[in-house]
């Protein structure tokens, strides 16, 4: 074995998106690309000599060959040990559970998440810092920095593959490599937080549920934890073998892509409790019987009944939201007395305010829930918080978001988002909107009158990082507002999400339809933005 410092050139767009690099499964597989990738992550941290990293993946195509290759750099660049899950495996959230509890020096892992995998689907790489989240802008703008100057990467020459299927300790060169079992220590911490023995008499009492895990990285961790550990019925936990193709489904956990899930749950046949993650584990979807819960009324509903579960038994310190996601937290939080912050699209966002101890609790939108336990948001960990909530309070989930709207008024919310179109056309459609905001208060549209429009822009409150142009943020004296913005995480033309919300607190209309209760408020972001028009589509592709 010997090192190879290899010649290589700059390849364009290495640029970290919303979550880390993500891009076509092709395009990741090109001579050099994930080299010169992670050459530059490493060099962007100060090089990892002496260091000890955690490396796992979600399982897609690709995800084995990648590991092989990291492994056999992080060898040539010095590393001293990386921490690798099973088979290469490690979920999103268990991750940077590994990561926090065996204090390694951060780590890299391999998803895209809920875009599709397998040869024609997507890949991404992700680095995370050692408090075990999303590295953030600074140092994702330092990699790919170093990755339009690269020269060279660093490779283990002459070695073989490491054997990844038995937990224990290998040598690659200098390089500790240690296979530890991806769910273990993820299922420790879990443990830790939630009361267990009442989520076993919950299921021991009959109750029923159905976790979906869209045959990617969760089936293995939900089966562990729901059936084998808290006794929910063997086959509780369907689609739980982890597929490199994910079974050529789209393991995004919404109404759309989740369908079957959805119909059950909506149907005379329908479990109590229906769930479902995503490709990497680490977004959630919540239903009850007949019931779909908004993942901003997931997050408001958990912050109000958190302390029933007992690892946030002494009450939150705050609750953080991106912006897009609907204001329904900011009224539990007001009426909680606790911090209440808002942050841009992406749980990088969410570190800082973790780490300083100003929030327990963290949610999105985009289907993804957290809290201090980990700097990632988890999907499972949303889940055992509704099934205690359950437990505790033995009402149905309809019976106990109906309570929750009754108490705070409902935030009604939905996202449209435009999949796949002209990049050119999405961009110019965001900027005549950007240049426009100015001229928005005042007029009205579809009945509805602008009262104030922005760019978004946040200043980090404890390191005082700034971040611009995070969204085109339209509001309305209706006590409404539609929000505009262009997803970072897709990797084929541009998707143009526009999240639509509008309070509503007279009990007799608190179970309305959504797209009934938001038609003004769509109609009225159409007309702002000429959606029809500029991009050709009637409607949108997903509905959340
Ligand atoms: C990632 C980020 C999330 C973000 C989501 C949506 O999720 O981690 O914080 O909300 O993307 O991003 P966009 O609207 O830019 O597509 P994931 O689950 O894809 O890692």
């Amino acid at each position: 074995m010997a090192v190879n410092s290899v010649q290589t050139t700059p390849i364009e767009g290495q640029k970290p998106g919303t979550s880390g690099l993500r891009k076509q499964t092709r395009v990741f597989m090109q001579p050099a690309y994930l080299e010169n990738y992670v050459q530059s992550i490493f060099e962007a941290i100060g090089g990892v000599m002496g260091k000890t990293l955690t490396l796992g993946g979600d399982g897609r195509y690709f995800n084995s060959q990648a590991i092989q290759t990291i492994l056999k750099m992080a060898a040539a660049n010095g590393a001293a040990r990386v921490l690798v899950g099973q088979n290469g495996i490690l979920s999103t959230p268990a991750a940077s559970a590994v990561i926090r509890a065996r204090k390694t020096d951060g780590g890299l892992i391999l998803s895209a998440s809920h875009n599709p995998a397998g040869e024609d689907g997507d890949f991404g790489l992700k680095y995370n810092i050692p408090a075990g989240g999303p590295a953030p802008e600074g140092i994702t703008e330092a990699i790919y920095k170093r990755s339009s100057e690269i020269g060279e990467y660093r490779i283990l020459e002459g070695a073989g593959e490491v054997d990844l299927s038995v937990c224990g300790e290998t040598k690659l060169g200098g390089l500790a490599v240690e296979v530890i079992d991806p769910v273990a220590i993820y299922a420790d911490l879990l443990r830790s937080l939630f009361d267990f023995g009442a989520i076993r008499d919950l299921f021991a009492s009959g109750f029923t549920l159905r976790f979906d895990a869209m045959h990617a990285v969760t089936g293995p961790y939900a089966k562990a934890i729901l059936e084998d550990e808290l006794g929910a019925p063997a086959g509780s936990v369907v689609n739980a073998t982890p597929l490199p193709d994910f079974g050529g489904g789209h393991p995004d956990p919404n109404p759309v892509y989740a369908k079957p899930l959805v119909d059950l749950m909506m149907g005379p046949d329908a479990p109590d409790f229906g769930a479902a993650s995503d490709g990497d584990g680490d977004r959630n979807l919540i239903l009850g019987r007949g019931v779909y819960v908004t993942p901003s009324d997931s997050l408001a509903v958990l912050t109000a009944n958190a302390r029933l579960a007992p690892g946030y038994a002494a009450g939150l310190k705050g609750v953080a939201r991106s912006m897009p996601t609907s204001r329904a937290a900011d009224r539990v939080a007001e009426s909680l007395g606790i911090n209440a912050f808002e942050t841009p699209t992406g749980w990088k966002f969410f570190g800082t305010l973790l780490d300083a101890g100003l929030v327990t609790l963290c949610g999105e939108e985009s289907a993804g829930t957290g809290s201090d336990h980990l700097r990632e948001k988890d999907g499972l960990w949303a889940v055992l918080l509704w099934l205690n909530i359950l437990a505790r309070r033995r009402e149905s989930v309809a019976a106990i978001l109906q309570q929750h709207w009754r108490d705070y008024g409902r935030d009604y919310y939905t996202r449209h988002d435009y999949e796949g179109v002209d990049k050119d056309a999405a961009e110019a459609l965001m900027a005549d909107l950007r240049a426009g905001l100015a001229g928005l208060p005042e007029q009205s549209f579809a009945g509805l009158t602008v009262s104030a429009a922005d760019d978004f822009a946040y200043t980090d409150p404890v390191d005082g990082s700034t971040t611009t142009g995070q969204g085109l943020r339209v509001f309305f004296q209706e006590n409404a507002r539609a929000v505009f913005r262009l997803s970072g995480t897709g990797t084929v033309g541009a998707t143009l999400r526009v999240y639509l919300e509008r309070f509503e607190d007279d009990p007799a209309r608190l179970d309305g339809d959504p797209q009934v209760m938001l038609a003004e408020v769509v109609a009225a972001a159409g007309e702002i933005a000429g959606i029809a028009g500029r991009l050709g589509r009637d409607g949108p592709d997903v509905r959340t």
